[in-house]
């Protein structure tokens, strides 16, 4: 299950991947480093999440492939929706400005999340633990 808090624990390629998605230099390095906690609720085919992190906190809702809307930190804006293919959620998404797709993954293995992400050819991974 995904029910819980998880915070990150670690990122792996991150910064190469912030990079592939145009984000300036004082941006990743804050952002590499943002304490990011989420806590997940899934009720069936519902999700309500609630992240919190050095910049920002806010509270998503969706439901398992309904699209909705989605802005990262730095204000780009994202629309898509997640779907759950056995164990594993996967989630693709468009950015608005300038419609190229950002395909991510959520796993539990163990006590921790694995996201994934992938966007122009560049994978990166933020991996939490349960609090
Ligand atoms: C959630 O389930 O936590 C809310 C929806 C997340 C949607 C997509 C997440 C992509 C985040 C990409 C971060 C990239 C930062 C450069």
């Amino acid at each position: 299950t995904f029910n819980g808090t998880w915070k990150i624990d670690r990122n792996e390629n991150y910064e190469k991947f912030m990079e592939q998605m145009g984000i300036n230099m004082v941006k990743r390095k804050l952002a590499a480093h943002d304490n990011l906690k989420i806590i997940i609720e899934q009720t069936g085919d519902k999700f309500h999440v609630k992240e919190s992190s050095n910049f920002r906190t806010l509270e998503i809702d969706f439901t398992l492939g309904v699209n909705f809307e989605y802005s990262l930190a730095d204000g780009t804006e994202l629309s898509g929706s997640w779907n759950l293919e056995g164990d594993v959620l996967k989630g693709i998404f468009t950015r608005k400005d300038n419609g190229k797709q950002l395909t991510t993954t959520r796993i539990v293995q163990g006590d921790e999340i694995i996201q994934s992400y992938n966007y122009e050819g560049v994978d990166a991974k933020r991996i939490f633990k349960r609090a």
